[in-house]
C-alpha cells in the first residue's frame, strides 16, 4: 500500500473464522481497528455499541443473512449513514443487485485482494466525510435560519415583538377566540407628545425612554397568553385573548397607574411632568367577518378619540 490510511473503526460480520482472521490481518496491518461478529446478531449489537465507521458484511450466515442485517443496521440509524460492504462469495449480477437493495453501498466478491479492499475502503471513507460536510453545513443553516426567523420577528430597539410578528399573533389569537367563542381585546397605546420628548431630550434618550416603556408594558402582562409589541414609532400593541370588555378596562386602569407610578420624566409635556400614554382598546368575539384589519382599524379609531379629547386616558 502507498499512503498510510486514516485510521478506520470496521466492523467485520462473517460467520466464517478464516474470513474474520484473514481481513482482520491485513485491516489491523495497515492500523485500522476491527471489531469481530460471526452472526447477524452480535454483529448489530456491536453496530449499535460501537459505530463503526464501515461495515464489512458476509452474505450467507446461518439464522439471520448479511441482507436482513443491514437492513436492521439503515433502521438503527435513522437520519445516519454507515457505509456497508457486502462480502460474498457470490457474483452473480442479481447477487449484487440483492446487495445494493437491501441497504448495502458495495459488493465485493470473495476471496478479496488486499488493494481492492483497501481502494473500497478509501471511497467509502471520502463518502462519509462528504456526507458529513453535508449534515454540518445543513445544521448550520437550520441554526442561521432560526436566528434570522426571530430577528425577523423581534424590534431591536425594545426587544418586544414588532409589527410583522404581531400581526401574526393577532391573526392567531383572532382564530382561536373565534373558534372558542371567547372575547378578544387588542390594545393600541401611543406616547403622548414624544415629538416634543425627543425634541426637548435627544433622541438617544427617547430611545432609553421607550425602552422603558415596554419594558413597563412588558410587565403588565401578567397572563402567559397576553403579549405586548411594539407597532411602530412610539406606539405599542397589547393582544389580551380571553378578555371581554370589563376586564380591558380593568387592565388599562392598571397599565396607567403603572405607567404614572413609574413617572418618567417627560422633559416637555403639556399633560404633566411624566410619561403618560393614551390607548385605544377594542373587545371582541370574532365572527366570520372579524379581521385583523378591523380590529386595528376600531383600536385606532379608540386611540384617536383618546388623543383628541385630551390624551393620558385610554377610551374603548
Ligand atoms: P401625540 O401625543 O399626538 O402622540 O404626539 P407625538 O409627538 O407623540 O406624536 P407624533 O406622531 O407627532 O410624533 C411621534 C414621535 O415619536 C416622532 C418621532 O421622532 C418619535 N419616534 C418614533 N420612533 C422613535 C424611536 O425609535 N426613537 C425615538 N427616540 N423617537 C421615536
Ligand atoms: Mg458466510
Ligand atoms: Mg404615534
Ligand atoms: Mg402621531
Ligand atoms: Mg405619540
Amino acid at each position: 500500500m502507498h499512503a498510510a490510511p486514516t485510521p478506520l473503526t470496521i466492523l467485520i460480520v462473517d460467520d466464517q473464522n478464516a474470513t474474520r482472521v484473514a481481513l482482520t490481518a491485513e485491516l489491523d496491518r495497515v492500523g485500522h481497528r476491527v471489531l469481530e461478529a460471526d452472526s447477524a446478531e452480535w454483529g448489530l449489537e456491536l453496530f449499535r455499541r460501537y459505530r463503526p465507521d464501515v461495515v464489512l458484511m458476509d452474505v450467507e450466515m446461518p439464522g439471520h443473512d448479511g441482507y436482513w442485517t443491514a437492513r436492521e443496521m439503515r433502521a438503527a440509524e435513522p437520519g445516519g449513514w454507515t457505509p456497508i460492504i457486502f462480502l460474498s462469495q457470490f457474483k452473480q449480477d442479481l447477487d449484487i443487485w440483492k446487495g445494493i437493495e437491501s441497504g448495502g453501498d458495495d459488493y465485493l466478491v470473495k476471496p478479496v485482494s488486499p488493494m481492492i479492499l483497501h481502494a473500497k475502503l478509501r471511497a467509502m471513507q471520502r463518502l462519509a466525510q462528504m456526507r458529513h460536510r453535508l449534515v454540518t453545513m445543513s445544521e448550520e443553516l437550520r441554526a442561521a435560519n432560526a436566528q434570522l426567523e426571530e430577528l425577523s420577528s423581534v424590534d431591536a430597539l425594545t426587544g418586544l415583538m414588532n409589527r410583522r410578528a404581531l400581526d401574526a399573533r393577532l391573526q392567531q389569537e383572532l382564530d382561536l377566540a373565534r373558534r372558542e367563542n371567547k372575547p378578544l381585546t387588542l390594545v393600541l397605546c401611543d406616547v403622548d407628545h414624544f415629538k416634543r420628548y425627543n425634541d426637548a431630550a435627544g433622541h438617544v434618550a427617547g430611545d432609553a425612554c421607550l425602552r422603558r416603556v415596554a419594558q413597563l408594558l412588558k410587565e403588565t402582562c401578567r397572563r402567559p397568553a397576553d403579549c405586548a409589541g411594539r407597532y411602530g414609532g412610539e406606539e405599542f400593541a397589547l393582544i389580551l385573548p380571553n378578555t371581554p370588555r370589563s376586564g380591558a378596562m380593568t387592565y388599562a386602569r392598571a397599565l396607567m397607574r403603572t405607567i404614572e407610578l413609574s413617572a418618567i420624566p417627560h422633559p416637555d409635556s403639556p399633560t404633566g411632568p411624566s410619561i403618560t400614554l393614551s390607548g385605544g382598546i377594542t373587545t371582541c368575539v370574532p365572527d366570520e367577518s372579524t379581521s385583523v384589519e378591523g380590529l386595528i382599524m376600531r383600536a385606532d379609531e379608540a386611540l384617536y378619540n383618546a388623543k383628541s379629547t385630551g390624551r393620558n386616558r385610554f377610551f374603548s
